[in-house]
């Protein structure tokens, strides 16, 4: 059998490339794959798969699935048919059935459940979000990893480790905080008061870069004026930090080539959009963008410099509180929202009254159990795509390798009711190559997204007149109750409800809770049952469960962030009651 190149289509910074030798999937022994793929990819063929389509429990075939899909439509007033789009399968063609619906006059959501907070507070003062690529974290001397943690979310990163300083700043004792040079075990949700900390005792330590913040900080000493507002030793204490700690970061700075490495830890919160930008206000202190090795990187923007070819003008609404119930149909493609979206009570509830649910994915799960009409989908092998990441500049092709008779690609259904429906779509090709079209080919033969800046921002920002736009206001706050801190981080063993997920919630032993037992969480929005395991890698103030555990979001708030309209998985407090 030959060997084919595709790439892996989940949603991770990795955009891992794959090799298909003999059947099984490789990582790409050159580029940032280094030859290995993660427990996700390397056990892809054991997850079983949705494998015919079904209409109220009874399996049907796909003619009678597509039959159906447009005879609901059709008996569906436009503007009550909801298209909601999730992101099991990262790669572009996705987007095609927006295309669809978007033409038709359907409704289609916006806002983010990931990472639109902090995304919002890096635009507010870059201008843009651009991608600070896994090529130049590995020329940095020091790395940052700021609420990320990459053995789990982006373990191609930690090759480019090696003689690096490591500072981790989680309030999980994660991997990468055992091996790290200094682990900061912060208390959750206190970031924006530490980067601001950090930017007032370099400036005190004289070692802010005079030079650049000139050119592109010039409002430098109203910020500093701002971090004067908060009181070093109480906030200090109550973060579980030291001076000592501030130090050393400090000392391991200076002089050296800082990546500060974030991820959507640190934003899952109302003020998500400021606590970011606060982070960035510490590396434009120390003049750290548009430096070789330097910068602050999150979630890329990954469609930077490429256009999308679809019509996706639409009517939306928010993705993070959803009226299912204000449609007649509602069409799930590549999404879990009744275990993924915040705040899961009021969403089955609302989902409950839905006439006609369909659920367009790869596995079964609690949205796929609701549903009545199921279709299943191809995988990544068996259908052409391509995608880009948002911790590279990579673009990468995904031809079609296997052959299946189960279900039905993004661009085949879409083919079938533009048909229908008499909307002009273009050939699966031709928006491969409009794809296309926004690549270069490198040395080594690989593609990427044309035209980006290898170092971002060494131009100067994006905003109107090229400077960082500071935060200029800060609310103080204090925790009054003794509630826990509930954190929802990423599973090494399931890619949101994908793959194998979390039954568990964990706890430090010194709460007294004996491992085993099954205990009530609760909070303002719900509460669940979840067996105990002890975590002493946790603070005492936290509970930790896993995204994609069951019942997890009947916690969570779906109120927005302040900015950015992202879900904030990690606002609301807990209680732990024995049962
Ligand atoms: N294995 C695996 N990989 C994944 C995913 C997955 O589900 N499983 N999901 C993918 C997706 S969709 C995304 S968006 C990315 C996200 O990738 P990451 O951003 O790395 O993901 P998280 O685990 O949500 O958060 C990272 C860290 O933030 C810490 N954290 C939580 N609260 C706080 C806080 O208040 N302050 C600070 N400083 N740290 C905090 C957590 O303890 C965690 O270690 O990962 C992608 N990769
Ligand atoms: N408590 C808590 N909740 C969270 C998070 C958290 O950290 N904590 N993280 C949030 C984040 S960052 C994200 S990104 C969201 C993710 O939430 P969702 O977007 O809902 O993602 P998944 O849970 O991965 O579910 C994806 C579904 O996509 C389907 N799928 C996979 N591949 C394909 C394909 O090729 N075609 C089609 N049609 N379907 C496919 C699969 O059937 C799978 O069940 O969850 C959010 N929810
Ligand atoms: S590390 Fe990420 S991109 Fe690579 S195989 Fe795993 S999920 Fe896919
Ligand atoms: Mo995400």
């Amino acid at each position: 059998m030959q060997n084919s190149h595709t790439a892996c289509p989940l949603d991770c910074f990795d955009a891992c490339s794959i090799i298909v030798e003999d059947g099984k999937l490789k990582g790409e022994r050159g580029g940032h794959t280094q030859g290995f793929l993660c427990p996700h990819l390397n056990h892809y063929e054991s997850y079983k798969r949705i494998e015919s389509p079904r209409y109220r429990g009874e399996e049907i075939s796909m003619q009678v699935a597509l039959e159906k899909l447009k005879e609901i439509l059709t008996s569906t007033l436009k503007s009550e048919i909801l298209h909601y789009r999730g992101s099991g399968n990262f790669a572009l063609m996705q987007e095609v059935t927006d295309h669809f619906f978007a033409s038709y006059g359907a409704v289609l959501t916006d806002g983010s459940l990931c990472d639109g907070a902090g995304e919002a507070g890096i635009i507010e003062g870059r201008g843009s979000n651009k991608n600070m690529p896994f090529t130049e974290i590995a020329k940095s001397d020091v790395v940052i990893f700021w609420g990320r943690n990459p053995h789990v979310t982006s373990s191609h990163i930690l090759p480019m480790l090696k003689g690096k300083k490591i500072i981790v700043i989680d309030p999980v004792k994660t991997k990468i905080a055992e091996i790290a040079d200094l682990h900061i075990q912060i208390k959750p949700h206190s970031d924006i008061y530490l980067a601001m900390l950090l930017v007032r005792f370099i400036y005190i330590h004289d070692m802010c870069d005079e030079a650049f913040l000139e050119e592109f900080g010039s409002e430098f000493e109203d910020f500093y004026e701002l971090t004067q507002t908060i009181r070093i030793k109480a906030r200090l204490e109550d973060m579980g930090v030291t001076l000592g700690d501030i130090g050393s970061v400090l000392s391991m700075m200076q002089d050296s080539r800082v990546a500060i490495v974030c991820g959507i830890g640190v934003q899952k919160y109302r003020d998500g959009a400021d606590i970011m930008r606060a982070i960035d206000s510490v590396a434009v202190a120390l003049g750290m963008f548009g430096k070789e090795g330097c910068g602050v990187s999150y979630l890329g923007n990954s469609k930077e410099g490429v256009e999308s070819p679809f019509h996706t003008k639409a009517k939306r609404v928010s993705k993070i509180d959803t009226e299912f119930d204000a449609f007649k149909s509602v069409f799930i493609q590549g999404a879990n929202p009744l275990a993924q979206m915040p705040d899961s009570e009021r969403v089955a509830l609302a989902m409950s009254r839905v006439e006609n649910i369909i659920y367009f994915g790869l596995y079964e799960n609690e949205s796929s159990a609701v549903a009545d009409l199921v279709i299943p989908a191809k995988s990544f092998l068996e259908k052409e795509d391509v995608r880009l990441s948002y911790g590279h500049n990579g673009m990468l092709f995904m031809p079609k390798i296997q052959e299946s008779e189960i279900g039905i690609s993004e661009y085949d259904l879409s083919a079938y009711l533009c048909d229908a429906f008499d909307i002009e779509l273009a050939s699966q090709e031709h928006y491969l190559e409009h794809f296309r079209s926004f690549a270069q080919e490198q040395s080594d033969g690989s593609l990427c997204v044309k035209g980006r800046e290898s170092i971002p921002y060494s131009e100067g920002f994006d905003t109107d007149d090229g400077e960082f736009v500071y935060l200029d206001e800060l609310e103080i706050t204090h925790d009054e109750d003794d509630a826990l801190f509930l954190i929802t981080p990423k599973s090494p063993t399931s890619l949101n409800s994908q793959f194998k997920r979390s039954e568990f919630v964990y706890l430090n032993s010194s709460l007294g809770i004996d491992a085993g037992r099954v205990v009530r969480i609760s909070s303002e929005s719900g509460s669940v049952e979840l067996e105990v395991r002890h975590d002493e890698r946790l603070r005492e103030d936290c509970v930790l469960i896993y995204s994609g555990t069951k019942g997890v979001n009947k916690l969570t708030s779906s109120k927005h962030s302040y900015e950015g309209k992202n879900a904030v998985f990690q606002e609301n407090k807990v209680e732990i009651s024995k049962i």
